[in-house]
C-alpha cells in the first residue's frame, strides 16, 4: 500500500521531508501541499518533480479525501491548530517539533486525542532514531558505565536567522535535548535553572546567546547543557554521560581524519540537515510503516506535551533566575 501524504509547510524541513517521502523512502507519496506562500510552494513542487495538488488552506488539505496522513512542517505557532484539525478528521499526523508552543496548547492536543480514542499523533523528535544516540542508550541500558550520575551536553548552531529571537533557543533548539535526555535516561525532570552569562557579539539584539541550562531528574541526575546558536564554527551536538564507573559519549559523525597543510584534524558539519540526515529517514520510514499498521510507535503527543511543560518551566526559570520546579503529571494509561 502507498500512503498518500498531505504536507503542510514547504519551507526548510518541509522540502527535505517532501523529497525523502517521495523519492527516498518506501510506501508513501506526497499528494497534497499547503503553505502560506503558494507561489514558493508550487515552484518547489514543480522543481522537485512532486506532482502534488496545492490546497489554499491547511484545513482544506486535511479534509481532502485523497489525503490519508498529514505531515505538519509549518511554523511552531501553527502546529496546535493543524494537529487538532487532523485529530478531528481522524487522520494520522506527523508534527515537527514543537507539538505546540505552549504547554496548554499541547495539553489540548493530548485531550483531543484521548477523546478521539485512538493514537494519531507523532512528534518529530528525530534524535531517538539517530544511530549514535541509540548506541549510547544501548550502552547505558546495559549498565556499561554503571548508573548515570551527570550529563554534560552542548547544542551548537553556527548561526540562526534574524527571526530566531527571545525564547527560541529553548522552544526551538533545547527542546531536542529535553526530549532526548528523558528517553536516554528513562527518567523525568524535576527542576531547571537557566544561566545567562557573557553574550557573544555574534548574537543579534533579540537573543541572549549562549545560555547554560541545568536540569535535575527524579533520580537526581544533573544535566548541564550549553545552548550556543551563534557559535560560528559548526553544527556541533555533544552528549557525555558520566556514570559510576565511566563516561559514555555520543559518537561524533563519521568524518575523514586529515593530515594536510601542516595541520591534523577532521571536519565539523555546518548544517543540521546533514548532521541528522539518516535519523530523519529512519524516523519517517518508521512513521510510514507504523501508520499503515494503524499505530503510533515513535514519540507521541504525551512526549510532545512533556517537552512543552519543560520548555515553559525553562522560560520561567530564565525570567526569574531561580531554580524552578517542573511539575509533570503521570503519563496516562492511554499513552502507555
Ligand atoms: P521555515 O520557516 O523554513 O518553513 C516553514 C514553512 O511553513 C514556511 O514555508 C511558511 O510559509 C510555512 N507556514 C508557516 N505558517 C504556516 C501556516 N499557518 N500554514 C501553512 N504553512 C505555514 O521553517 P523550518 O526550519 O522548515 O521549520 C519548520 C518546523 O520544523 C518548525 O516547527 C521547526 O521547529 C521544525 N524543524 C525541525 C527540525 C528538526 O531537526 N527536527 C529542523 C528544522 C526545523
Ligand atoms: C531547528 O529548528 C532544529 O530543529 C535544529 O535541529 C536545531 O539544531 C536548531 O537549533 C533549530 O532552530
Amino acid at each position: 500500500m502507498t500512503l498518500n501524504i498531505g504536507l503542510i509547510g514547504c519551507g526548510g524541513i518541509g522540502q527535505e521531508h517532501a523529497r525523502r517521502l517521495q523519492f527516498t523512502l518506501n510506501g508513501a507519496r506526497v499528494v497534497a501541499i499547503n503553505d502560506l506562500h503558494r507561489d514558493a510552494a508550487v515552484a518547489f513542487a514543480d522543481k522537485a518533480q512532486i506532482p502534488a495538488t496545492f490546497y489554499d488552506s491547511a484545513d482544506a488539505l486535511i479534509q481532502a479525501p485523497e489525503v490519508q496522513a498529514v505531515v505538519v512542517a509549518s511554523w511552531g505557532p501553527a502546529h496546535e491548530e493543524q494537529v487538532l484539525a487532523c485529530i478531528a478528521a481522524g487522520k494520522p499526523v506527523f508534527c515537527e517539533k514543537p507539538l505546540a508552543v505552549t504547554a496548554e496548547g499541547a495539553r489540548r492536543i493530548v485531550e483531543a486525542e484521548m477523546k478521539h480514542g485512538k493514537n494519531l499523533v507523532q512528534v518529530g523528535f528525530m534524535r531517538r532514531y539517530d544511530a549514535g544516540y541509540r548506541a549510547l542508550k544501548a550502552a547505558l541500558d546495559a549498565g556499561t558505565v554503571g548508573d548515570a550520575l551527570l550529563v554534560h551536553a552542548a547544542h551548537r548552531n553556527p548561526a540562526v536567522p534574524e527571526m530566531y529571537v527571545g525564547d527560541m533557543n529553548i522552544t526551538d533548539t533545547f527542546i531536542h535535548e529535553i526530549d532526548v535526555f528523558r528517553w536516554l535516561l528513562n527518567d523525568e525532570y524535576t527542576s531547571v535553572q537557566v544561566i545567562e552569562g557573557r553574550k557573544t557579539r555574534h548574537a543579534h539584539a533579540g537573543l541572549h546567546d549562549p545560555v547554560t541550562i541545568l536540569l535535575e531528574t527524579r533520580q537526581g541526575i544533573r544535566i548541564d547543557t550549553e545552548i550556543f546558536v551563534a557559535c560560528r564554527f559548526g553544527y556541533d551536538i555533544q552528549c557525555h554521560v558520566v556514570g559510576e564507573t565511566g563516561v559514555a559519549s555520543l559518537p561524533e559523525p563519521l568524518t575523514v581524519p586529515l593530515r594536510s597543510n601542516a595541520r591534523q584534524g577532521s571536519g565539523i558539519l555546518m548544517d543540521w540537515k546533514l548532521r541528522f540526515i539518516e535519523s530523519y529517514d529512519v524516523e519517517l520510514q518508521d512513521w510510514i510503516n507504523a501508520t499503515v499498521q494503524g499505530k503510533v510507535r515513535g514519540p507521541d503527543a504525551w512526549d510532545g506535551y512533556v517537552a512543552s511543560v519543560t520548555a515553559e518551566a525553562c522560560i520561567e526559570a530564565r525570567k526569574s533566575k531561580q531554580i524552578t520546579p517542573i511539575n509533570l503529571p503521570e503519563r496516562p494509561a492511554f499513552y502507555a
